[in-house]
């Protein structure tokens, strides 16, 4: 059976963009919508290149991505070579949300964690302000809990790019103690080396 890697953490932390540039650094050139499946029929009309991905995926506006979409990803050479899903989710809020169809949207999000073969959480090491510590959701130790206890799992604090955020990384690995928390930007791809031989050795494993 294809592994799945699927991408979890809150709205607007950079599971899409993460997905789409990740997709790219490894040489993928598509992504399969929703209804795509893999063994071959309707799957054309179905396949996004990574262009058309970001257009339709990525955004500032929160719950652009209200499907999994998935991506499936080779990666090593020789007998390491493996292929994987990697699947792009809508995510998980704080509370319950007043929309129907984002509230399906997580429960489908909640199934895939209970499923995946790897959860790579996402979190914003840009927006904990000057609150920090306190910025930090229940949601996102939830998560953390549940797929440490799961099975493999990597946690990347993203948009290090921006100001600020590389001095909010010491607070995160407090808050995250005992975890490695691999400092990220999907914007500028810094981490992603670390990324890619982590999931091949859980690939691997
Ligand atoms: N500067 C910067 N912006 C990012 C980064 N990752 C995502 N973004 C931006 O944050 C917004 C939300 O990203 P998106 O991937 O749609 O978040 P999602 O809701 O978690 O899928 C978009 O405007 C992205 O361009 C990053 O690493 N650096
Ligand atoms: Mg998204």
């Amino acid at each position: 059976m294809v592994m799945e890697a699927l991408v979890i953490g809150k709205p607007n932390v950079g599971k899409s963009l993460f997905v789409v540039n990740f997709a790219a650094y490894l040489g993928m050139k598509e992504i399969h919508s929703p209804r795509a499946d893999s063994q071959g029929s309707g799957r054309k009309k179905n396949v996004l290149t990574l262009e058309e991905a970001r257009h339709k995926l990525v955004s500032p506006k929160s719950y652009r991505t209200l499907s999994p979409y998935r991506l499936e990803i080779d990666l090593g050479e020789g007998k390491q070579r493996k292929t994987f899903w990697l699947v792009d989710s809508t995510g998980i809020c704080e509370g319950v949300h007043h929309q129907v169809d984002i509230r399906a949207a997580m429960s489908s999000t909640l199934r895939l964690l209970t499923q995946a073969d790897l959860v790579i959480h996402v979190i914003d090491a840009a927006a904990l302000g000057s609150k920090r510590l306190e910025a930090m959701g229940a949601v996102d130790d939830a998560i953390c809990h549940y797929a440490q206890s799961h099975g493999p799992y990597l946690l990347l604090a993203n948009k290090t790019d921006k100001p600020g955020a590389s001095d909010n990384l010491p607070y995160v690995r407090e808050h995250f103690a005992g975890i490695p928390v691999i400092a990220v930007s999907a914007l500028t791809r810094r981490g992603f080396r670390e990324i890619k031989t982590r999931t091949l050795r859980y690939l691997n494993a």
